[in-house]
């Protein structure tokens, strides 16, 4: 039995695009806009790991996509490049000693070379680094414009502290609580920090999102991190002190039903509020609570905590005096930082009173008694004076016209979003392109003076007190003013390594333009870009962010779309398996041993485990490496079996007998090689299942329906094998249709079938739809050998495909539920018949 010779082959044709330039691609003019895509990935962090088997999922659908595009005619943009500014590698540095720029670039290096080996179709000479001069000049140039227009502005504000990495966090970076590169705790810390006005694009990045071919999952996943909420503030009067506190309510309808309020512990009113009895109790609350996140803080299962602060406040609608309280679910960042507590229709606040004995009055018609639990839904008023008989929504409303005219509330529009914390105290990072001066104040670097370079640092460890390492370089810190020459001081803070993938979409486009991010020809020539595909874990931060930037930089003319991802493609990810004893826990796969099929034991023990779906982790010992996977099937079968193993969009576990498959089905297509190519016209019945298969095909690549498109390739390669010659119309059309999808062995069929290269070049195979259509055939389906029921199919159809089609049948389920299927045994075109017991 022949094996296909992948090793060689792939090398061969990765050399011969590489030398021939065959995927570089021009700002054509004569091709018409429609014919004109741009298909992106996210671009990865070049880490010390080097490629996971995640990365070829994405950047193999995209491929499949642009190849055959391009077998249609269009001009297609396809870029690949480097996110490699980042943590990891200033963390190595601070450990070794080694240059975060050296290990990046060995680290790219390796990415590249590994990237190359799957045979993708990137333009290469438009490869771009985010940490290179050339790049970070222009990601200094954005920031410049948005602190021109009024968009980045110096705060010092309590910031998340990881204690451990000795840098300022965002909300983001804050998983449970911890750091979410180290896992220390982290703690809140005030320091002086660069902020991007992110909120001021908020309406138009929740109202685009309408514009955008995106999935409703993220598009909500958006939308949620905007959190737009209308509501209304309302203004208490204080019982002695004079003064008042506003709070932020979006149900104003529930304000007979306030008993009590609660300010954050942060609220700058707090000093003023607190009692002399009840100083100590609240100075310790206040220490308490500075240690806990935002999320922390507001995680509904959490056991609800709090002081008395000693004063009262008059509820305006019924004159009575109310305690405020201070306790930590109430956030100082979210609308006033106070709120007016409505236990018996809020949940959190249901849980407060009944922890500190507070009143309870219903004031929606409830359900349940709200003694007992809290009702939250829709009701009739009761024991609110002009609101009685109205329901909520009428209720809001005229609450919020009986508070305006009174001048005590207004209506308000809160968003959840923050401004975004821009600066990071790192050393490898864009530095940011400003100076302070004494007399002058802060001051951009002239646009002409980019890039502002990193100089080079002795030590890589952030000072502890929060300031990057930069500040240890009196030459690079001491510098002129460049208003008005006095003495100055750069800024000392870097960018977050969101920046330089905010725009890298740009720069692909002209990525060595030295005049300006891109050229307008080249922006107007691509942009949008038509698909963008990558993990959902960006599916919030990266995105907004992105269109953030976009926006900015369309409202500076420098592009011309309103948003930039016009379509989104999430790919799942791809898991792999774990074993898990009875008490839950798991075994690393080493520690395994398979005694049966499907039975596992631990080796050590012999106790019995179960195989269950995991992530890929390192201490599991189930990491896949795509290196080993090429080395042993080729880059053709990594890719076909990532795309076959199911839709792109879904998650799904790494099974290396999946992999086996799809490799002796490409052996199946190399071994048709050793027939004769027949020039006679191909019999009625292959004919047909050729532009069966072509149609199919056609229509699943565009939908990125990849798995069924494989499958219809491996019904027409079955055909083949039970026929006795080669057609030559079918086995070219074969061919085509392989092309994108296992680029190097298609190249060597055409070769070998008679052609010059390059089959990518070549036009995408047609069907004839009146071959199309199916012959029908009746299938009989048995339980035990007895008729049960009947399906008509088209005839030719997959034993498999079958088989799934009589078991949805109604009275098939209805047959079999609750037993065992013991056998199946299905006859193509005739029966399906199925076994079982119980
Ligand atoms: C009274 C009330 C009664 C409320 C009721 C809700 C239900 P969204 O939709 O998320 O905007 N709130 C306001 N500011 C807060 C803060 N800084 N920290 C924690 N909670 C805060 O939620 C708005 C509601 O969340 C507001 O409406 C307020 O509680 C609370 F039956 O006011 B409500
Ligand atoms: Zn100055």
């Amino acid at each position: 039995m022949s094996t296909y010779p992948f090793s060689e082959i792939e090398k061969k044709w990765q050399e011969f695009w590489d030398k021939n330039r065959t995927f570089k691609v021009t700002e054509d003019p004569s091709v018409p806009i429609e014919k004109r895509k741009y298909v992106l990935d996210m671009f990865p962090y070049p880490s010390g790991a080097g490629l996971h088997v995640g990365h070829p999922e994405g950047y193999t659908a995209t491929d499949i996509y642009c190849r055959y595009l391009r077998m249609n005619g269009y001009n297609v943009l396809h870029p690949m490049g480097f996110d490699s500014f980042g943590l990891p590698a200033e963390n190595y540095a601070i450990k070794t000693g080694t240059h975060p720029r050296t290990t990046t670039e060995k680290n790219i290096e390796n990415f590249r070379k590994q990237i190359k080996s799957l045979g993708f179709c990137y333009d290469w000479d438009r490869e771009v680094s985010t940490h290179t001069e050339e790049y970070y000049r222009w990601t200094q140039w954005i920031f410049l414009q948005l602190y021109k227009k009024g968009l980045a502005y110096e705060a010092e504000t309590p910031i998340n502290w990881c204690p451990s990495c000795l840098t300022g966090l965002s909300n983001e970076e804050v998983k449970d609580g911890k750091c979410e590169r180290c896992g220390s705790l982290v703690s809140r810390k005030n320091i002086r920090q660069w902020i991007l006005k992110i909120t001021a694009y908020a309406d138009r990045l929740l109202n685009d999102l309408d514009t955008l071919d995106w999935s409703d999952s993220i598009k909500s996943m958006q939308s949620n991190w905007i959190g737009r909420s209308e509501g209304a503030s309302v203004q208490f009067k204080l019982e002695k002190l004079g003064d008042s506190l506003e709070v932020y309510t979006t149900r104003s309808d529930t304000l007979f039903g306030a008993t009590y309020m609660v300010v954050a512990p942060e609220h700058p009113l707090v000093e003023k509020l607190t009692t002399e009895t009840q100083r100590e109790a609240v100075e310790e609350y206040i220490h308490q609570a500075s240690h806990k996140s935002d999320l922390e803080r507001t995680d509904l299962a959490k056991d609800k905590t709090g002081v008395f602060s000693g004063s009262y406040a008059i509820n305006p609608v019924n004159k009575k005096k109310i305690p405020i309280w201070i306790a930590d679910y109430v956030l100082v960042s979210y609308g006033t930082g106070a709120i007016m507590a409505v236990p018996a229709h809020d949940t959190r606040d249901w849980e407060f009173a009944k922890k500190f004995d507070l009143p309870i009055i219903e004031v929606l018609k409830s359900e349940v008694n709200v003694q007992e639990q809290a009702w939250t839904e829709d009701g009739i008023h009761v024991n609110s004076g002009f609101l009685d008989g109205l329901n909520k929504e009428d209720a809001i409303e005229t609450m919020n016209s009986w508070l305006e005219e009174q001048g005590i509330g207004k209506r308000t529009i809160n968003y959840k979003l923050r401004d975004w914390v821009f600066s990071r105290q790192r050393y490898w990072g864009e530095p940011i392109p400003l100076v302070h001066c004494t007399s002058c104040g802060t001051v951009p670097v002239p646009e002409d003076q980019l890039p502002l370079t990193l100089p080079e640092v002795d030590s890589y460890t952030p000072s502890g007190t929060g300031e990057s390492p930069l500040v240890t370089i009196p030459e690079w810190v001491e510098t002129t003013c460049p208003s008005c020459g006095g003495p100055a001081k750069r800024e000392t803070n870097t960018m977050p390594q969101w920046a330089g993938s905010c725009w890298y979409y740009l720069r692909y486009l002209d990525p060595h333009n030295s005049e300006a991010l891109a050229s307008k020809e080249a922006i107007d020539y691509w942009m949008p870009v038509d698909l963008y595909v990558g993990g959902a874990e960006h599916a919030v931060l990266h995105l907004l962010y992105a269109r953030f930037w976009h926006k900015v930089l369309y409202d500076l003319g420098i592009v011309n779309t309103i948003e930039p991802f016009q379509r989104l493609v999430n790919q799942g990810m791809i898991t792999s398996f774990a074993y898990q004893r009875a008490d839950k826990t798991l075994v690393a796969t080493d520690e395994v041993e398979e005694i049966a099929p499907d039975t596992y034991v631990e080796k050590a023990t012999g106790e019995k485990l179960e195989r269950v779906i995991a992530k890929m982790s390192k201490s599991l010992k189930n990491v896949i490496n795509p290196d080993e996977i090429i080395n042993d099937y080729g880059a053709d079968a990594m890719r076909t079996y990532e795309m076959f193993m199911g839709p792109l969009q879904v998650s799904k576990p790494w099974a290396t007998t999946g992999l086996s498959g799809v490799y002796r089905f490409l052996d199946r297509v190399w071994r048709l090689t050793e027939r004769t190519i027949s020039e006679d016209a191909p019999s009625e019945y292959m004919l047909k299942v050729l532009h069966k298969t072509i149609k199919k095909v056609t229509k699943d690549t565009n939908s990125l329906d990849f798995n069924t498109a494989i499958s219809q390739m491996m019904i027409l390669v079955n055909e083949l094998y039970k026929i006795e010659d080669l057609p030559r119309s079918i086995w070219e059309a074969l061919i085509l249709m392989l092309a994108p999808y296992v680029p190097h062995l298609a190249e060597e069929l055409w070769e070998m079938a008679g052609h010059k290269p390059s089959v990518a070049n070549q036009n995408w195979p047609k069907y004839r739809e009146e071959l199309t259509i199916d012959d029908e055939v009746e299938i009989v389906i048995q339980i035990n050998g007895k008729l049960r029921a009947k399906i008509q199919t088209a005839k030719g159809i997959a034993k498999d495909a079958i088989l799934s089609e009589a078991m949805k049948q109604e009275r098939i389920i209805e047959l079999t539920e609750g037993k065992t299927i013991i056998k199946t045994i299905v006859v193509p075109d005739k029966l399906v018949n199925i076994v079982v017991k119980g």
